[in-house]
This record gives C-alpha cells, structure tokens and sequence, in this order.
C-alpha cells in the first residue's frame, strides 16, 4: 500500500447493482427477529444501510502511519476513549480550560470512520478534508479486524482497542436502543429478554461479540506495537496505569515533570464520567441526526447487569463466556 497516495485520487466505484446484488447473497437475521435489518458481512452482523458505507472504507480509507485508530464494540467505551486519547495528544497544546471537548462532543473531535465520515456515502462520496487534517489523525470504528481496510493493517497506524464485560455492554446497549427509537418515533416496544437472545445468538450490531473481542485481543499478542487492547473495567480499577500505556503506545510518554504536575490526575477528572456529564455542550442536541449526546453518558458503572440479568440469564452468559474464552488467557470482571 502507498501511503502517499492521497485520499482523493482513488477513485470510488460502488455502483447500485452492485450493492444490490451483494445484498441478495448475505445472510439476514430471519425476518421475525430483523428488528435492525441486520445482514451477516465477512462475518459480522451489521445494519443493511451501512454495507455501502463500509465498501467504501474499505475501498477508499488511506490509513497513515502516524493515524491512531480506537475500536471496539458499540458500547464498551469508546467515548470515554475519545476523550481520554484526544486530551493526551493535545495535552501540551490546549490547558483542562481551553480543552476542545469543553465545546465538543467527544465523537465531535474523534470521528468514527462508518458513521461521521462515510455515512452519508452517496450524498457525500469523496470525504475530500481527510487529507487536510494534520497528523496524528484520530478516528474511531467499530469494525471486526478483519473487515478493517487494507490500509489500516498494513500501515503501521495504531490501533487502541477497548472492551467492556458483556453483560454491562448489554445492558448499556438496551438503554441506548430505547433512547435511539424514541428519537426516531418507533413505539415497538424493546424487551431486554430478546436483545440477550440475539447477543447469545451471536446477532448484536458488529457482533458476535466474543468473535470481534477475541481477534484483536490475539492481534494485540501477536502485534503489541500495532494493536494495544484496553478494558473499561481496568481503566475504572486504575486509570493512571491504563492512561500511561495509553502514552507509551502511541509514542507520548508522560514525562516525569508532568507527572510531577498532576497531569495524568488532571486527564483523569477532566474525562471522567462526571465532569464530561455536566458539560453543557453534551447536554443537549444531537450527533447524526437522531442520537442524543446526553445518551452517551449514562451511568458509566462497572456491575449495572445485576439489575437486569436473571439467575437463568447468568448462568447462560456464563457458560458463553467460559466456552467462547477457553484458551484465550482472556478475563472479564464482572462487578466493580
Ligand atoms: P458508542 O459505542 O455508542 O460510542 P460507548 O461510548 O462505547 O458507546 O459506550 C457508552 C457507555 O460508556 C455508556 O455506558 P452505560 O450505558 O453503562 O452508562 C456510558 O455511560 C459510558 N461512558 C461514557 N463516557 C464515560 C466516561 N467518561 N467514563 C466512564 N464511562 C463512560
């Protein structure tokens, strides 16, 4: 691949029929249960309307090497991430006060590739300002390693991984859809036994779950300068060591007069749940149309499941989670 390739000379070619005709030869989750008309695309479960959005990332994203790239599953952490990676690359340019994010939502500053940058793939189809934004570029995507464009695993481009323990994902991603389908008037009614149904099955939006989970925890052994994998559990345990992996991975080691300084300490409050809550700028309005800001600051808690799961439930999830992990070296804690 060559990286000094720009954006805007490759040229974009997803024609109608073509996406039509993929389409057809997908797997679908059997119309009864398709409450997300979710298709199965090189092994994920994705929405229909994002194929053509992710063929073009595929096709068209250039990754450069100095890019720093979070993933992970739709509620894991991601926007707690953003922030956390935004403030420790910018921390020498902008002070806590003048923090960009005090003005912008972190997926703002943090783009996520399918749905900031390509979403709007047909009405927009050359994303042409990625070649302008100045290194290191941050974005974000909730793609499965493997249908990560070429450019991103072949670059040496970094990739920030998180996780979260799925029963809490569960949960977070239950009270996140009812807050989505208020948005856009859809009154069926949500019931947190079929969203567990579905997440066992395999069927959650870039699931299966343990599938995109265990990938990159086995891409972050083979290639720990590539790929470096993070639990929200861990960063709730202790954020200071997490934070400080965070530097050294991408090249920006907290020095030790910043250390001295209560700089990581600083990061810590500023990102944390209840600073970010209280900012006006996530208090109100919305990202892409339909999603409240407020609805990605939530509770932010390790163990919320327990108010949710049955016995029956936990012993399912259990057992999933011993046999989908076995051999991994792969944990999850549960409650804080
Ligand atoms: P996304 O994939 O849709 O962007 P994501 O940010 O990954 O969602 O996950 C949202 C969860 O992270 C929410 O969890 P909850 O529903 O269990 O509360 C949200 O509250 C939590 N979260 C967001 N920001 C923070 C933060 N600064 N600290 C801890 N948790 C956070």
């Amino acid at each position: 691949m060559n990286t000094n390739e720009t954006q805007n000379e490759i040229p974009i070619i997803i024609s109608q029929e073509e996406l039509e005709s993929l389409k057809q030869s997908l797997p679908q989750v059997p119309r009864s249960n398709n409450k997300f008309g979710l298709i199965n695309y090189q092994g994920s479960w994705i929405p229909e309307s994002f194929l053509a959005r992710i063929l073009l990332i595929q096709r068209h994203f250039l990754a450069r090497d100095s890019d720093l790239i979070i993933t992970g599953l739709p509620k894991t952490g991601t926007t707690w991430l953003k922030s956390l990676l935004f403030t420790i690359v910018n921390r020498t340019i902008y002070p806590v006060d003048q923090n960009p994010l005090q003005k912008n939502h972190p997926q703002e500053l943090v783009c996520n590739l399918e749905n900031d940058i390509y979403g709007e793939a047909f009405a927009y189809p050359r994303p042409q300002h990625l070649d302008e934004i100045p290194s290191p570029r941050l974005f974000s995507t909730h793609l499965s390693y493997t249908s990560l464009p070429e450019s991103i695993t072949t670059s040496n481009c970094r990739l920030l991984y998180i996780c979260r323990n799925p029963l809490d994902v569960l949960t977070s991603l239950f009270h996140f859809t009812i807050s989505f389908r208020k948005n856009i008037n859809n009154k069926d009614l949500l019931r947190y036994e079929d969203l567990f149904d579905d997440f066992c099955a395999g069927r959650s939006i870039y699931g299966p779950f343990f599938e995109h989970v265990v990938t990159y925890w086995k891409m972050s052994l083979e290639q720990p300068e590539k790929v470096l994998f993070l639990k929200y559990e861990d960063l709730k345990d202790d954020p200071k060591h997490n934070l400080k992996r965070v530097a050294e991975f991408i090249g920006m080691p907290f020095t030790p007069f910043e250390e001295s300084q209560s700089v990581i300490d600083q990061i810590i409050e500023f990102c944390s749940i209840g600073n970010m809550k209280e900012l006006e700028v996530n208090k109100s309005g919305v990202i892409n149309k339909f999603f409240e800001k407020k609805s990605y600051f939530r509770k932010g808690e390790v163990g919320e499941w327990r108010n949710y799961f049955t016995p029956l439930m936990v012993e399912k999830m259990t057992k999933l989670m011993e046999e989908k992990l076995e051999g991994t070296g792969l944990t999850f804690k549960l409650i804080p």
